[in-house]
């Protein structure tokens, strides 16, 4: 049976992805590596992996009724995962309110036979990959309050020389 890379994730506002591409320019001169496209950007809630094209459509249908507490967090911080060569954007700590969001997303995946990851949730958006130097720059640009109110599911398509994402279902915003 054929399978589909999906997450859940909170996508920006162009302006907010404007604003987090500044981020990554300001970065780049100090740690190196590529740019992700401005309007690829974004917050990882839950990553599935690949799942069985029927599940896909599950999810795809229940999506819309899986509503998120809408909630502000402030992207204040650079960090690098070293290993993976990632330099990212992200909350100081991870604020309770996300914290809560990933936690009730995937108590809702279970009930689709979906084990939640033994990490835990580290909330960043990737600025830039295959990054030359672990250092991201001593000062990072002013705040960026994020209000959300919505996740996004996607499915990613892997090419040659990175993803393509398609957004394929979202929560609907409470009333
Ligand atoms: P990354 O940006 O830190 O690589 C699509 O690949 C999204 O899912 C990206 O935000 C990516 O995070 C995230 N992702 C990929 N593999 C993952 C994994 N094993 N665990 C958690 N998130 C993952």
């Amino acid at each position: 049976m054929s399978t589909v890379r999906l997450f859940y994730a909170l996508w920006p506002s162009p302006p907010l992805a404007g604003s987090l591409a500044a981020w990554a320019e300001h970065a780049r001169p100090h740690c190196g590596g590529r740019l992700m496209r401005t309007e690829t950007l974004h917050l990882t809630l839950a990553f599935l992996g690949p799942v069985d094209a029927a599940l896909a459509d599950e999810l795809i249908a229940a999506t819309p009724e899986r509503r998120l507490a809408p909630a502000a967090i402030e992207l204040d911080r650079y960090g690098v995962f070293a290993r993976q060569r990632i330099l990212w954007a992200g909350p100081g700590d991870t604020p309770p309110a996300l914290q809560a969001a990933h936690d009730g997303l995937w108590q809702w995946l279970a009930g689709f036979g979906l084990g939640a990851p033994q990490h835990p949730f580290r909330p960043h958006v990737t600025l830039l990959r295959n990054i030359e130097h672990p250092q991201p720059p001593a000062e990072a640009p002013a705040p960026l309050r994020w209000r959300y109110d919505r996740m996004v599911l996607v499915a990613s398509e892997s090419l040659t020389g990175g993803s393509r994402y398609r957004i394929v279902a979202q929560s609907r915003p409470q009333a």
